[in-house]
């Protein structure tokens, strides 16, 4: 913890350095290791199975409303040094309430928005006294932004570094057994150039004086707090600490197989006259069970499953989304019950090679977006009336996939896309990489290695996203992109590796190290603003030459349009509904043209919603080349775009027609 808290000060001791020479020193030191980048191993995840209840564990939410101060930007280690921890935080500052799970930015009236820097949190919960019996007892954050520092009773507890992600910590001997007790929290949202997403701290002079200012080249608002869930939960002293989860169909699609592979922690588990076994049950939608079998002394084995239901995406099958039950009980050699966990599981395959991705054997076009989590006043804290609504809206408008730009996605978000059948490409938080060093290769693999443990058991998770729109036209790129694509490879083999680029192919050196390309690109927008004339063979050509270049199937993973919702011009203009319609409708006939070729294999509009930015004379109260308002209503070119994606559906899934698809004009048109 001490050298954590020394390094964050080193970090802000560098906002003191000046600007200038503050970029000449990295670019030499970046310039000089980018050629010797090793692949050095990064610390590995354990545990944070998602707290479930059972018969032998028990949760509880610590979310509500918890006491919140903010530290002088200038002074962002006070707290620490001052030990704000070792008691109430209103005994140090004057605290404000905090809604947990959301962002904090939104939330007050005053400039906490642009708050950098340290922030701290703090509550207390009663435990009760049954829990000191014979279990251990977790602490675990869905995901706090960016950085964490926890303490309980005011003992340190755990850091985390990486938003969008979740940790967990054992506090099972920090705890006060049927009594009150006390958690704080200190958060960080400082970027620099070796975290991910990278940012840069600054000092400049300002009517006070100088002050700090935190910049950052990507497109959406650095939201900073306790995002999501924080909860307690029970487990027995030996307990099911891991479940690895594959399956496989035969070739017909008529058996289904089911691996599972557990890892144990706790004294029993040690014993050696005590043989521990798994007994895996699965059960289907019914609740009948299907398949059962013992494990072998390694903890893993297999389920059978005759007939399979199949997990299908949505609209391309009748019933999809198909999850069967997987009960994984923990046995000691009497037979004797230790745990029990319990988890959904969706059996399908997956498939690519140089021209196709396949689900079960049969080939995907996907139709989606790139989506942001982001809503009025909570940011990007985790709320499930907007990701119920989000689904919805996304089941109308006959999407089959998402891509989780730029971070992942709540744990939530993952399940309720497994039982909708909803495809992810599931992304890791490197936004805009560049200055490629040693530093931000191990962040950038250990956020890989975080977001692949918590979402490898999801059948919704189809494709791992290793950046968006890194820089990969500079040299270090080649090699830094490799090493991060094999390491996505050695951890899942089942699934292809993907990352959307945004440089010419001519320039691209990352390319080579991809399983799928994924290309964003604004035509009309960003090049040849408002020239809806010069959209189509554009988009053709650039997908073809992508192809050429590395034989790879080719994604269009971004392009759009900033609509302000209501503005209407005819002809269409840059900003106007009309105009957002049009650019579609011209890439639609591009994306025709390249179906045709059997190599390109998706398209996926920029954005689902309206998302908020950092301040900029380029967004009009944030990011509007939303479908959906950041209220979550359409705009006219959602209308269009679900004609289109229900005729895609038809076309290539034999799916059926929503009976409002078409508005009845005359019958003299069908
Ligand atoms: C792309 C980025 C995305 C932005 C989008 C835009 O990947 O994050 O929001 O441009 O400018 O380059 O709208």
């Amino acid at each position: 913890m001490h050298l954590r808290i020394r390094l964050t000060c080193r970090k802000y001791e560098i906002w003191a350095l000046s600007f200038f020479s503050l970029v000449t020193g990295l670019y030499v030191l970046h310039f000089s290791i980018a050629l010797i980048l090793v692949n050095k191993e990064v610390p590995q995840t354990r545990g944070m199975l998602y707290p479930r209840e059972s018969e032998t564990r028990e949760v509880r939410s610590l979310d509500g409303i918890w006491n919140f101060v903010r530290s002088d930007q200038a002074n962002p280690t006070q707290g620490v040094r001052d030990e704000w921890y070792a008691k109430e935080l209103s005994k140090s500052r004057a605290t404000i309430p905090m809604p947990v799970p959301a962002s904090y930015n939104d939330i007050t009236t005053d400039n906490l928005r642009d708050h950098v820097g340290t922030v701290w949190y703090d509550r207390k919960f009663f435990v009760p006294r049954s829990w000191s019996k014979d279990q251990r007892i977790w602490l675990r954050f869905g995901s706090v932004h960016y950085e964490a520092y926890v303490w309980i009773n005011g003992q340190k507890v755990v850091k985390h570094e990486m938003g969008h992600l979740p940790f967990e910590a054992e506090v099972t001997d920090l705890l006060n057994y049927g009594a009150e007790n006390r958690i704080t929290v200190m958060c960080d949202n400082a970027l620099i150039q070796t975290t991910v997403p990278q940012g840069r701290i600054t000092e400049v002079p300002n009517d006070g004086g100088m002050t700090i200012v935190q910049s950052y080249t990507f497109d959406f608002f650095n939201y900073a707090g306790i995002h999501r869930s924080v909860h307690l939960y029970t487990t027995p002293r030996t307990f099911i600490e891991e479940v690895e989860v594959t399956t496989n169909l035969s070739k017909d699609a008529t058996v289904g197989e089911v691996f599972y592979s557990v890892s144990v922690n706790g004294s029993a588990a040690n014993e050696a006259d005590n043989v521990l076994h798994i007994q895996a049950n699965l059960y289907d939608k019914e609740g009948i069970l299907v398949a059962n079998a013992t494990s072998d002394q390694k903890l893993g084995g297999k389920l059978q499953v005759n007939p399979v239901k199949p997990w299908w995406p949505y609209l391309m099958h009748s019933e999809p989304g198909y999850l069967y039950q997987l009960e994984i009980k923990l046995l000691a050699t009497n037979d004797e019950l230790l745990d029990v966990y319990r988890l959904k599981v969706g059996i399908r395959t997956l498939g690519w090679n140089s021209q196709q991705f396949l689900i079960n054997g049969k080939p995907v076009y996907f139709r989606g977006f790139g989506r942001h989590e982001d809503s009025d006043i909570r940011g990007k804290g985790l709320d499930n009336a907007l990701m119920v609504r989000d689904f919805n809206l996304l089941k109308w408008i006959g999407a089959n996939a998402y891509r989780t730009s730029h971070y992942p996605y709540s744990e939530e978000s993952m399940q309720f896309a497994d039982e909708h059948g909803i495809m992810i490409i599931d992304e890791c938080p490197s936004v805009d990489t560049e200055n490629f060093s040693q530093e931000l290769l191990g962040k950038h693999k250990s956020s890989l290695e975080q977001l692949i443990h918590r979402d490898r058991n999801h059948p919704s998770v189809v494709m791992w996203s290793i950046a968006n729109e890194p820089r990969t036209g500079s040299v270090s790129a080649d090699s830094y992109f490799e090493l991060v694509a094999n390491f996505t490879r050695s951890l899942d083999k089942t699934r292809p590796i993907t990352a959307a680029i945004a440089v010419p192919n001519t320039q691209d050196k990352a390319g080579r190290s991809l399983d799928i390309i994924s290309f964003n690109r604004y035509n009309a927008w960003y090049s040849n603003a408002g020239r809806l004339d010069m959209i189509t063979q554009n988009v053709i050509d650039e997908a073809i030459a992508w192809n050429k270049r590395y034989n790879k199937p080719i994604i269009m993973s971004e392009y759009g349009a900033d609509t302000l919702e209501g503005l209407h011009m005819q002809p269409a203009y840059v900003w106007s509904e009309e105009f957002q319609t049009e650019v579609f409708s011209r890439h639609f006939k591009a994306f025709d043209e390249l179906r045709k070729k059997g190599w390109f294999i998706g398209e996926f509009v920029w954005n689902f919603a309206d998302f908020k930015t950092a301040q900029t004379y380029t967004r009009v109260g944030g990011n509007k080349k939303g479908v959906f308002t950041r209220a979550r209503q359409p705009k006219a070119a959602a209308h269009l775009l679900r004609k289109r994606y229900f005729a895609l559906g038809r076309d290539l899934d034999q799916c059926s027609f929503p009976d409002d698809l078409f508005t009845y004009i005359a019958d003299l048109i069908s």
